[in-house]
This record gives structure tokens, C-alpha cells and sequence, in this order.
């Protein structure tokens, strides 16, 4: 398969580094009398003592964007994250409440190894790589965050799924001392995603535990969310707490709250307007200093990704199958 996602040696360090760090890194290299020349990725974690959590190990990958990440604040201070509130800062004021550490995950259905399990039975850290991807959020927003985690194919396979498989479901925790957003029926909790079985096998799927080379905040997710980079960012699940593998296409929350404004598949498409308003341009978050609020970038189909997912998708009406 033709994958177009850049190498590293393609790209400027200040094309995946977010300004920052970036000019924090050059002035160590200078203070140091080094030459610069090696690649960004988890250069920008390393160099970033102001971030806080538990620091990651990982290693780099080729999964890099052409253009600078946005930076951490925004990435962990504008979310949705509806368990904690509807209003963008509500997680990051709310969601310190989120008690990650134990976390248990259920794995069941069609598969020869089910049962709950620790994250550290999921998650081998030597198995974790950064990658950068781009996030389209279903607004019309979007961001480029440096995630750390491990692709969701590599887990899923040591589940042994069988061929009755053909979709996967997750769920995020429900909780409503710990999730004051949950108290209210906003959705129908807890929070529903899945992808079909192929798609989840692709290369893209990443379950994250970090960002910025450090251990996931609560906000974005904590302690395992997935990351889906070629769907509307509603399909990057947080707070994982049970896989499942089923025969039926999942019951999605979004999909089950407005049937004609989410889909299951929610593959980004500039071409595809959601009702109440155009695909076909994004606003970048925390791009662009003061002009921020201005700075947007035309839509990408698939986000970017077609290369690595169109061929999923091959026979099918992408409008009908929104
Ligand atoms: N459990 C759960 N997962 C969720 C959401 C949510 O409300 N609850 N929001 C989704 C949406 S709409 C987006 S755009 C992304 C945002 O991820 P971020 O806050 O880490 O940028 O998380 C997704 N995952
Ligand atoms: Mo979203």
C-alpha cells in the first residue's frame, strides 16, 4: 500500500514542533554547543519540563503532520469531554475528579481471550510510539496533537478475535460521583463507540496513553483513550473501560442521540456538510498567535489519511453511509 504520511527527514523541525518548544530546544542545543539536525517528534516531549504527569517512554515514528502542533495548553484546556460538562473548559476544570489509577478494562464477545484486565495487561510500555496526527472535530475545528500509545491492532490481535467479529465497541466509564456531566441525560451513558472490524485492524487506530510524551491528563482522556485520525474527532473514545467484539454494527451514542446529523462511519469529508453547518473548512485551535481566532485551513478528505483508509471504504456511498 502507497502511504503518503511524510517521513521525518521530509519535514522542517519547526514543521512538527510547536513554536515553544521548539525555540525552548534550539536554545538548549545552542547552550550546549550541539549541532541541530536530529528530528522533532519526541524532542518536543523531552525538552517541555513545565508539563505535567507522569513522563512516558516511547519511541518515534514516521506518523508526523506538516505543521506545527498545537500547543499543550489549548490541547488540554479546549475539549469535549460531555462526562465532565458541555462547555469546552467544563473537563479541564472538572475532570481532576477521575480516578484513573487503578483502571480495569473488560474485554468480551467474539474473541478466544475476554475477561478484565489491568492497563498494564494491555499497554506494554515498550511497545509505545509518538505519533502526531491531526484531530478534526464534527464543529469544524481541529488541532495537531503529539500523541504516545500503541496501535490498536497490535492490542486487539492478542485478544485472539474469531471470525464472528466484525465490528468493535467501546465504552468509556460511567461514574456519576466522579463524572458530575453524567448526573444529566445529555447522552445515553456511558459514551458508545466502535469501528468495523477492518478499520480497526488499519494501521491508523491508536490507543493513546500520553500526549506530549507525558501520561494522558484526565481531560483528554485518562488513562487509555483511542484515537481515530481519518473520523470526526467523536469516534477518539476516552476513558476506556470495556471492549467488546460483536457480530451488529455498535450503537453509537452520537448516531443514537441525532441519526441525522452523526453517522457510524463519520469519515471526515469536506463534501458532506453536517446540517447545521459547512465541512468544508476547519478553525485551527491555538493556531496562529493573535489572529487565532481567523486562522482556518480547508478540509481534508479522510483528514489527510485517504492514502492509508480510502480503500476501506470501496463500493460504498460515503454520503448515504455518513
Ligand atoms: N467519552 C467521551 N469521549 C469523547 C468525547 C466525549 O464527550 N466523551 N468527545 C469526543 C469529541 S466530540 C472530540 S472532538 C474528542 C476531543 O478530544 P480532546 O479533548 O482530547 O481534544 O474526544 C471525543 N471523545
Ligand atoms: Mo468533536
Amino acid at each position: 500500500m502507497l502511504i503518503r504520511i511524510p517521513k521525518p527527514w521530509q519535514l522542517k523541525e519547526n514543521q512538527t514542533t510547536p513554536q515553544s518548544l521548539y525555540l525552548n530546544r534550539r536554545q538548549i542545543i545552542a547552550g550546549l554547543g550541539l549541532a541541530s539536525g536530529s528530528i522533532a517528534g519526541g524532542a518536543a516531549a523531552t525538552t517541555a519540563p513545565f508539563i505535567p504527569g507522569r513522563k512516558l517512554s516511547f519511541s518515534k515514528s514516521q506518523y508526523l503532520v506538516d505543521a506545527p502542533s498545537t500547543p499543550y495548553g489549548s490541547v488540554t484546556s479546549y475539549n469535549n469531554f460531555y462526562e465532565f460538562g458541555t462547555d469546552k473548559t467544563d473537563p479541564a476544570r472538572y475532570a481532576k475528579s477521575l480516578i484513573t489509577d487503578p483502571w480495569s478494562i473488560t474485554v468480551e464477545g467474539h474473541a478466544n481471550k475476554t475477561g478484565t484486565f489491568s492497563l498494564a495487561d494491555i499497554i506494554r510500555p515498550d511497545e509505545q510510539e509518538e505519533r502526531i496526527y491531526r484531530l478534526r472535530c464534527v464543529e469544524a475545528w481541529s488541532m495537531v496533537i503529539p500523541w504516545v500509545g500503541v496501535p490498536l491492532a497490535k492490542v486487539l490481535a492478542r485478544f485472539e478475535p474469531t471470525s464472528k467479529a466484525k465490528y468493535v465497541q467501546f465504552e468509556t466509564l460511567l461514574n456519576q460521583e466522579q463524572m458530575r456531566g453524567t448526573r444529566r441525560a445529555v447522552l445515553d451513558w456511558p459514551y458508545v463507540e466502535g469501528l468495523r472490524m477492518d478499520e480497526a485492524m488499519n494501521q491508523l487506530p491508536l490507543l493513546a496513553t500520553g500526549l506530549y510524551g507525558h501520561e494522558l491528563p484526565n481531560q483528554n482522556g485518562a488513562p487509555l483513550r483511542l484515537v481515530v485520525p481519518w473520523k470526526y474527532g467523536f469516534k477518539s473514545i476516552k476513558s476506556i473501560v470495556k471492549i467488546r467484539f460483536t457480530s451488529r454494527q455498535p450503537k453509537t451514542s452520537w448516531k443514537k442521540s441525532a441519526p441525522r446529523e452523526y453517522g457510524f462511519y463519520s469519515n471526515v469529508n469536506p463534501n458532506v456538510d453536517h446540517p447545521r453547518w459547512s465541512q468544508a473548512s476547519e478553525r485551527i485551535i491555538g493556531g496562529g498567535g493573535f489572529s487565532s481566532i481567523f486562522a482556518r485551513r480547508k478540509t481534508e478528505e479522510f483528514n489527510g489519511y485517504g492514502d492509508a483508509v480510502a480503500a476501506l471504504y470501496a463500493g460504498m456511498n460515503m454520503k448515504k453511509n455518513y
